[in-house]
């Protein structure tokens, strides 16, 4: 089934010039991307977007690095592109993600974990509407 997802290249992936070797991954897999912008986040888009973690411990630093520097927002189509996604990101950890996944090749802590990708369809939703939509 075709789906839509929302992607974001995170600061520490722009800084460090990967952005056109990660989308390659996605393009690889055949997926599509429908959208693309760089931006640099406000912190009421962060907190939109991590609502559910608000209040744990790491909730300030994040909100602090993913409003750091730029960001690539980007819409991305195809089957089962949520999940296949997640898939090509790999493990929320860097240091425990395997090689070939996008967090293990790019990345090396949790706090700077190279890639954000919608968790489910409604998620997915939600954040393509936060972003791009008219609640923007
Ligand atoms: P996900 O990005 O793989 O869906 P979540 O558990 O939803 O992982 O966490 C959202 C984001 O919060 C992570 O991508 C990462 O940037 C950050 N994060 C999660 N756990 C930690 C932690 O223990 N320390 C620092 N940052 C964390
Ligand atoms: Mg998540």
């Amino acid at each position: 089934m075709t789906e839509q997802t929302y992607i974001m290249i995170k600061p520490d992936a722009v800084a460090k010039g990967q952005i056109g070797r990660i989308i390659s991954r996605f393009e690889d897999a055949g997926l599509r991307i429908e959208r693309m912008e760089l931006d640099t986040l406000t912190p009421e888009h962060a907190a939109k977007n991590y609502a559910e973690h608000e209040g744990k411990p790491f909730y300030d630093g994040l909100i602090d690095y993913i409003t750091s520097g730029p960001v690539v927002k980007m819409v991305i189509s195809g089957p089962n592109a949520v999940a296949v996604s997640r898939k090509l990101m790999g493990p929320t950890d860097p240091a425990t993600a395997p090689p070939g996944t996008i967090r293990g090749d790019f990345g090396l802590t949790v706090d700077a974990n190279v890639i954000h990708g919608s968790d489910s369809i409604e998620s997915a939703q939600r954040e393509v509407d936060i972003f791009f939509g008219n609640s923007q």
